[in-house]
């Protein structure tokens, strides 16, 4: 069992329970250095911003093909103690990834995310049920000035909330009309800083209110994001489907591998 009985009360109650260290240094090192090789790559997965084309955003490492395939990104999603965290949230042993992201909020210039619920657009690509869940992972200390996270807890349990198009800021998607992030304020009390020290994770409901705000430090800020789904809620078919990288169609249930990050048998050659 990767979470404890107190754990899965918790991440039911509050809509998210915080895992500290869930990588060692070493982990974080290999992780880091992989990002060095994957901000490289010139593709369709890799967003760029600002002049200098600084690597923001980087989706799609968990795959074994693709531009953004990553070996040790690859084994951390399999590792018992990510994906065994994700069976226990989601109460179910049959799970798929729908996409894996990295964010780089960038020092200085790194900018907000409004609040939203991440179910708000999975909704959208035709998942029926709000059964996903993401697990974080943070590849860099995250502070409250360096643009942490910020959870709502309890507010998954309002639903999912029809979201509006936000084009304000530089992430234009689904975000929470302003009206119910402000009623919800005033219900669940003050939001709570995910912040932390790198390697440390944090595993979270799909309608669970989140935001961050911009990263007003010198030091970048990296995060990994987990989601998964269960098998059984599959997206049906949508007019103008995201692309895969966002709304993968590979699902195939997938089967908890070892407990490490560099596992050889993993790696492009010996596939
Ligand atoms: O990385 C961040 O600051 C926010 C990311 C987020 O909220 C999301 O991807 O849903």
């Amino acid at each position: 069992m990767t979470l404890s009985a107190a754990q899965c009360a918790q991440y039911d109650t509050d809509g998210f329970v915080r895992m500290p260290s869930l990588l060692s240094d070493a982990e974080v090192s290999i992780l880091r250095d992989e990002v060095g090789r994957l901000a490289t790559i010139e593709d369709e997965c890799v967003f760029r911003e600002g002049t200098d084309g600084t690597p923001k955003t980087v989706f799609r490492m968990h795959e074994s093909d693709g531009a953004t395939a990553s070996v040790p990104f690859r084994a951390l999603s399999l590792t018992p103690r990510v994906l065994g965290a994700a069976r226990q949230a989601l109460k179910d042993d049959a799970l798929y990834i729908h996409h894996t992201k990295l964010n780089m909020k960038g020092a200085v210039e790194g900018s907000v995310w409004p609040w939203h619920q991440d179910f708000g657009s999975w909704y959208l690509d035709g998942i029926a049920k709000p059964h996903m869940t993401t697990l974080m992972v943070m590849l860099d200390d995250a502070t409250e000035v360096g643009g942490c996270l910020y959870f709502l807890p309890g507010s998954h349990k309002r639903g999912r909330i029809a979201p509006r198009w936000d084009d304000t800021t530089a992430y234009k998607f689904w975000a929470l009309p302003p009206s119910d992030v402000r009623q919800a304020l005033a219900d669940h009390g003050d939001p709570i800083p995910i912040t932390g020290k790198a390697g440390d994770a944090v595993i979270f409901d799909c309608n669970l209110m989140h935001a961050s705000s911009h990263n007003l430090s010198a030091q970048d800020r990296w995060q990994m994001y987990y989601c998964f789904n269960r098998v059984a809620n599959r997206p049906r078919d949508v007019e103008n489907p995201r692309p895969d990288y966002v709304r993968s169609k590979n699902w195939q249930p997938i089967e908890i591998g070892p407990d490490r990050i560099d596992d050889p048998s993993l790696s492009p050659a010996a596939e």
